[in-house]
């Protein structure tokens, strides 16, 4: 690539060193390790095949059908599900894969708010998912912060939904996977879990799983669970045919042989006892950096957090979501701004920063750290316009991320 393409070659090696010197708290984003990394930049990227294994529309797919075999196998091992789906090339193509397979054009969907935690795919007015379908949207409890189920129910009685949506995108709080297939039932709708957040939680045992409660799962694989930029379904048997068909012929072509290589890789990891412990200690690290936080004055969406995410409501500090991410940035803290439930600004300003604790813990940061960055968090935050306090915390980032670096 140096000799190809330098201005190419120059940006990934400076993409390398951002994230190795930066602290990392997008609550979407994980480390993929070297070998997932190997696998998707392996010759798998030259293959077409399109069908399924050993049921291809093209010749010489026998290597590529061991990944795909492997992929599968072990996802469902994983998962402990009936049938899986590996060649969704990201969420959201997962998500409309689902829909193709058991709603026709103008079925009611039931989904979180996008503004309360949910996904543009989950109905949103301006996504596919809003305009071919008709959205309809619970929300999480103003006094609370959190899901009322009572509510959810009341709500899903009075629009019939054919789909219920649960699994979020800045959520922080456990899913009652139970309570929405009793809902489900009473109001004889399909119920899809999309747990692109927390899909590595719930692979090591440390959020509950809807497999037992759901029709369809859908998840990316880049988040908690430290695969491939990509995804996949997770369906009962007796939807595996339909979900096949929506997936391709349906909605996609030629699936992506080397990140579903990469996808084998990263299932057969998860299944290891050092993932299970890292997916635990997110959720402690989450944890502490939560009360760290509300202990220096923050209020926090719920009031804390189950899982590797929480939601800071800066609107007692006075301050943007947009201003926080910017501010943090320069001190190379890296958070997302992100809306608030009944947030007063708008979806590109926001009232919130969402904040997550995979990479830092992938980086081996436990305890010690978290109070280290929820200080720093602070500082910056209660002196927004001080550059030598940014550039102060600068200093001190560079010394942690050194300290536990994440490609040597
Ligand atoms: N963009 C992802 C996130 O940051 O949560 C969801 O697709």
């Amino acid at each position: 690539m140096a000799d190809a393409d330098p201005d190419v070659k120059r940006a990934v090696d400076g993409e390398i060193v951002r994230q190795n010197d930066g602290l990392e708290l997008i609550a979407s984003e994980s480390y993929a390790s070297m070998a997932v990394l190997e696998a998707m930049s392996s010759v798998m990227t030259n293959k077409y095949a399109e069908g399924y294994p050993h049921k291809r529309y093209y010749g010489g797919c026998e290597f590529v059908d061991v990944a795909e075999d492997l992929a599968v196998e072990r996802a469902k091992k994983l998962f402990g599900a009936e049938h899986v789906n590996v060649q969704p090339h990201s969420g959201t193509q997962a998500n409309m894969a689902v829909y193709l397979s058991v709603l026709n054009y103008g079925d009611t969907i039931l989904g979180l708010n996008l503004s309360h935690g949910g996904h543009l795919s989950h109905g949103h007015p301006v996504n596919f998912s809003g305009r071919l379908y008709k959205p309809e949207y619970y929300q999480v409890s103003e006094k609370t912060g959190m899901l009322d189920m009572s509510e959810v129910a009341s709500v899903a009685r009075r629009v019939k939904p054919k789909l219920i949506i649960c699994g979020y995108s800045a959520y922080p709080r456990t899913v009652d996977f139970k309570a929405f297939r009793e809902i489900a039932d009473e109001v004889g709708a399909f119920l899809m879990a999309d747990i692109a957040h927390i899909a590595g939680l719930i692979a090591a045992g440390v959020h509950p799983s809807p497999v037992k409660y759901a029709d369809f799962i859908t998840t990316t694989t880049h988040k908690t669970l430290r695969g491939p930029r990509g995804a996949m379904i997770l369906c009962k048997e007796q939807y595996a045919k339909q979900v096949d068909k929506a997936v391709f012929p349906g909605t996609q072509g030629g699936p992506f042989m080397h990140t579903i290589a990469a996808k084998a890789v990263c299932f057969k990891l998860a299944m290891e006892t050092d993932f299970q412990d890292c997916m635990r200690q997110i959720v402690v690290n989450s944890k502490r950096l939560a009360g760290n936080l509300n202990s220096s004055g923050f209020n926090l969406v719920s009031g804390g957090t189950d899982n590797h995410l929480m939601l800071v409501d800066l609107r007692g500090r006075k301050l943007t979501g947009k201003v926080a991410e910017a501010a943090l940035g320069e001190a190379g803290i890296i958070v997302n701004k992100n809306t608030i439930p009944f947030d007063p600004e708008t979806p590109f300003v926001t009232s919130g920063i969402r904040i997550g604790t995979p990479c830092v813990t992938i980086r081996g940061m436990k305890d010690a750290e978290m109070d280290l960055i929820g200080g720093m968090i602070n500082e910056v935050l209660s002196n927004i316009g001080d550059a030598s306090v940014k550039s102060g915390v600068r200093k001190r980032v560079l010394e942690l991320c050194r300290r536990h670096p994440v490609y040597v």
